[in-house]
């Protein structure tokens, strides 16, 4: 399908990819895709002035209503997957199979606000008062920043957009400017389910194009009081303390550093097929991607000859080839880093696997690499570092104790895994001793979670949890309620007041 058709059938004009200052090329060849006007910070102004329209109106309206609207957008998602998959493919370079799997990971999600929207719980707990009752209540918020990553263009806004629309609060989304198309067509399938749904305001959804003037503007801006930021540390670094500086919330998914440790008892058939998935999958542009291969010395032989082997026949090329397993990095800077840091490898007596640039003369202007594996002695700052591309570190341990330290011992703390036939090996990886990540798996890969769970890590991933189980909390504001249902005034503390000495009239 050309982009011309995936433009029409996703409602695209040909002149909202025309004419505009901002230059979109696909990384699968270089080849220029549109170009998008951008958001000015005057227009920004504006947007969030509409946003907070929006935000009034959509707070009355009882939230399983606000779940049928997202149901209604779910129903989109489910008619234009076909065509958005090949958008997402198309911008950001993953594979066929998973930008479908990006789509099917936004219905996912929809599905689970839809449910939400009549589980927006709160407790009721004891007073200590005679006559008296408290409570909690969730209370929407206001306008949601979501500021989102070129590598999963469309799947991390929808676990916000979903789960914030739910809760009452708009979105106001700045993509990345390497992914913006697929950001207008996601505004384009909102707007079809808006049009069937009486009660939906204007202005639930926007989208701002641009570069770091409009994301400073965005988070410094008191009308935004949540901001979910999805990006690299130096980004989160900056975004926290200017949000915080206001008293603003934030949600941060920053860098992962995502290891399996491969323990002597693994079943090898099920860590192979994961290893592979979790490190080449996205070109190892996911932030969940597997970065670091802890195996105990006695199978190391055996998995790396075997790993080798395995990299040796993965097809990469084409993403929209379906024969194809691995597609482009994003850009020349992307290819550029994963080339410095196997340079450092080498010069640390490293030896390494792959890691050449491939398909350079199909694609001249595009930059595929053979994802690479590298042997290192020790893990120095340099594995600790995370390099956005498919390079896997491998280190070796003797005893489950080290190998857990040396998987905590980086700043990062996103996803983890462990591959063991061994219960107490399982258990004490996913206990208080075991991973300090925000997500910890036993005999499956580290990439690829499913919208159920929290998702999000500890550390320099910056703490945020977003997508399911009650992730929904940091899109709302609570209020603790006491109610007085006597006809006394006691107070809490046993606090004994001489009301008769106040001469209350
Ligand atoms: C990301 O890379 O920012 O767990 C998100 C996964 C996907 C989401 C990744 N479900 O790999």
């Amino acid at each position: 399908m050309p982009i011309k058709d995936i433009r029409m059938h996703l409602g695209i004009e040909e002149g909202e990819l025309t004419g505009g200052a901002l230059r979109v090329t696909s990384p699968i060849d270089g080849a220029v895709i549109g170009n998008v006007e951008q958001t000015t910070v005057p227009d920004l102004d504006a947007i969030l002035g509409r946003s907070i329209e929006a935000f009034r109106g959509w707070r009355q309206v009882p939230a399983p209503q606000r779940g049928e609207l997202i149901r209604l957008f779910g129903d989109e998602l489910r008619a234009h997957k076909e065509p958005l998959g090949k958008l997402v493919s198309i911008e950001s370079g993953k594979i066929l199979a998973e930008g479908l799997g990006e789509v099917q990971e936004m219905i996912d999600i929809c599905d689970f606000a839809v449910g939400l929207s009549r589980q927006l719980y709160g407790l009721t707990i004891a007073s200590e008062r005679p006559g008296h009752r408290m409570m909690e209540t969730w209370h929407p918020l206001g306008p949601t920043g979501v500021i989102t990553a070129f590598n999963f263009p469309v799947a991390v806004w929808a676990w916000n957009f979903a789960i914030a629309l739910v809760c009452g609060n708009p979105v106001v989304w700045k993509p990345s400017e390497k992914t913006p198309i697929s950001a207008i067509a996601c505004k384009k399938l909102f707007a079809r389910a808006c049009r069937r749904f009486a009660a939906a305001p204007n202005d639930l959804l926007a989208v701002v194009i641009g570069g770091k003037d409009v994301a400073e503007r965005l988070v410094d801006d008191r009308r935004v009081p949540l901001i979910s930021a999805t990006g690299s540390t130096a980004m989160g670094r900056v975004v926290g303390p200017r949000v915080a500086q206001r008293f603003g919330r934030t949600i941060l998914e920053l860098g992962g550093n995502n290891a399996m440790i491969v323990a002597p008892s693994a079943d090898l058939s099920l860590a192979l097929p994961a290893i592979v998935f979790s490190a080449v999958a996205t070109a190892g542009q996911r932030c969940t991607s597997l970065r670091r291969l802890i195996v105990h010395e006695n199978i190391a032989a055996d998995l790396i000859r075997r790993l080798k082997a395995a990299y040796q026949t993965l097809k990469i090329g084409d993403p929209l080839d379906p024969d194809n397993l691995v597609g482009p990095l994003i850009d020349q800077s992307a290819f550029q880093s994963m080339q410095n840091a196997l340079d450092q490898a080498r010069g640390q007596g490293a030896s390494i696997f792959g890691g050449q640039r491939a398909v350079q003369d199909t694609f001249p202007e595009a930059y595929y690499v053979k994802p690479a594996l590298v042997e290192m002695a020790e893990q120095t700052d340099l594995v600790r570092r995370e390099t956005f591309s498919p390079v896997l570190y491998v280190l070796t341990y003797r005893e489950l104790d080290r190998a857990i330290e040396i998987h905590n011992d980086v700043p990062q703390g996103l996803s983890s895994s462990i591959f063991t036939s061994d219960m107490r090996e399982a258990e004490t990886f996913v206990s208080d001793m075991g991973s300090d990540c925000g997500i910890a798996n036993v005999n499956i890969g580290t990439s690829g979670a499913e919208i159920g769970g929290a998702f999000g890590g500890e550390k320099e991933t910056g703490g945020g949890r977003e997508a399911g189980s009650d992730s929904w909390k940091a899109y709302m504001r609570r209020a603790t309620n006491t109610i007085n249902y006597s006809s006394e005034m006691p107070l809490a503390q046993g606090v004994e007041f001489d009301f008769a000495k106040a001469a209350l009239p």
